[in-house]
Formats: structure tokens, sequence, C-alpha cells
């Protein structure tokens, strides 16, 4: 039996390619989180003297987030990019509880080969011509590591059928990798493998994760309100899993970096000197 899963867990998992476990997270960590996310839009709001949002975290950081966008789509996305790195994301990529769920599913020796990802669901922040919601895709082709990699699924707030969830197809890890068409951030999995009836909305509350087989079917829902869902989605992989292994540990994602300088003539000797004249600040 594992340190937090019970027998009937796992064997849900393995046979339906999907887990929710709830209480993995404390819930102070998920809003200071959140509360870090609305910081970002809030100081981009100031710069700009364009009004800032007060109210309940999440209110006001969808409120924020709106303002933003209607500013300037780009500066949202870059916003949003900045917000998926930030300390607490990671944080809740490497909670133990967390660790030793994915233990007990059989990551014995977890690796991150991605950064986590932001999702994010608004009727109000739909990127015209862009991203909003994945098509029925399998994770295999984003990461293709380790046979038994898992995905998790993180929401920061109670998740309900209404609130543009993620919708899955229990069993259907079992069927294998299966054809489609590629997307711009998915393989779409053709329709020939689903009927729309064998989705099933994944609900699960704040502090709570949804842990998916990389080859399970799954996509957002377009069933949603006026309300925002916000999720992180990660990868464990497993350094120890034979096939991984025997492929001498292949990743589909790589590093990349932009030589030369971004900013022109930045920064000045004054504004590195006037960095470190602080003290007592
Ligand atoms: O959050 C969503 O709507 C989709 C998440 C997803 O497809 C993924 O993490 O692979």
């Amino acid at each position: 039996m594992g340190k937090i899963l019970d027998r009937d867990q796992i064997r849900f998992y393995r046979e339906q390619g999907y887990l929710i476990a709830e209480d993995i997270f404390d819930p102070r960590s998920l809003d200071e989180t959140l509360t870090h996310f609305n910081l970002a839009f809030a100081q981009q709001l100031e710069r700009l003297a364009l009004p800032v949002a007060a109210g309940t975290t999440l209110d006001s950081l969808h409120q924020n987030m709106i303002t933003v966008f209607g500013a300037s789509v780009e500066l949202y996305l870059a916003t949003l990019r900045m917000c998926s790195k930030l300390y607490g994301v990671y944080q809740l990529m490497t909670t133990e509880r967390l660790r030793d769920v994915t233990a007990d599913l059989g990551i014995t020796t977890p690796l991150f080969q991605t950064t986590p990802v932001l999702h994010l669901m608004s009727k109000k922040l739909i990127i015209p011509g862009g991203y909003q919601g994945f098509d029925a895709h399998q994770d295999w082709t984003s990461v293709q590591g380790s046979l038994d990699t898992i995905t998790t699924w993180i929401p920061f707030m109670d998740i309900d059928p209404h609130l543009f969830t993620m919708e899955v197809i229990p069993k259907s890890h079992l069927l294998g990798l299966l054809s489609g068409a590629q997307e711009q951030h998915v393989l779409k999995v053709s329709d020939t493998h689903f009927t729309e009836e064998d989705f099933v909305p994944i609900c699960v509350g704040k502090g709570g994760v949804c842990l998916m087989s990389n080859f399970t079917i799954h996509r957002s829902s377009r069933d949603g309100d006026e309300r925002i869902r916000i999720s992180v989605s990660g990868r464990y992989e497993n350094a120890s899993e034979r096939s991984f292994v025997e492929r001498e540990y292949p990743f589909t994602q790589h590093k990349s970096m932009q030589r030369g300088f971004i900013t022109e003539n930045f920064p000045s000797v004054e504004q590195v000197r006037a960095m470190y004249a602080r003290e007592g600040e």
C-alpha cells in the first residue's frame, strides 16, 4: 500500500487512466500564489495608470486580467507567461504529498522535463484566433519520455462541471497511442476513437489534484459560466522507467536562449548602482 493512496485508488488509476486525489496542497499556498498572480497584473496596471480592482483575490485577479487584456493582448500574455514561472507554481509541483502520490502510482525517480503550464479559461479572456482550451488529445506527444509519465492537473479553486473544467475519457489510456492531426499545441485525437458521451468532467476541490496517464484522452470543456478557471498542469516523469532508460533518456523539449540584448543600452551604470544603494529602503 502507498504512503497516501490506498489500494483501491491505485487500482482505479491503473484501470481508468486517471485519479482525483483531494487534500494534497495547503489551500493557503494556492491563495498565496493567486495573490502573486494578481500582484503581477496590478503592477502592470499601475505602470499604465489604469484602474486596479479590489475585492476577493479571485475576483480582482479576473478583473485585473481583463483590464490588462483590454489594454494589450501582448502584455496580458507576457504577464501570464511570467506568472507560470513564479515560485508558488514550482512549489506546488514539488509539494511532498504530490511527490508521494506519484510514487504510489509508480514514479520511483521523478524528473521534470517541462516547466509547469498555466491553463486559464474565461469568456472574457479569449485570445483572438488563439488558445482557449484544448481539443481532445493525449499528452504523450508533448514529452515522449517515460511510459508511466503522469500529468498532474492542479486547480486554484473548487472545480464543478460548469467551470470550463478538463474532461477525460476513462480507460482510453489502454488504447495506446492514437492517430490524429497535429494542431498548434496538441495532436488532436481523431474523433473516430471516441464519442461525445465518453467524456467525464473532472471535478476536484481546491487543494486536490487530478492525476492522469499520458495516454488518457482529455480536452478542455466548453461548458462554463462567467467565472474564471485557472489550473497548473505539469508532468511527473520517471527516470527509472525501463523503456526510458533503454531509449537513453529522450526529451522533446529543449532549452533555448536568446543571445544578445533584449533591451538596447540597458542597464546604465547608474541603474546598476542605484539597485545596490537601496540600503534601509
Ligand atoms: O486545463 C485544460 O483545460 C487542459 C489541460 C491539458 O490539456 C493538459 O494539461 O494537457
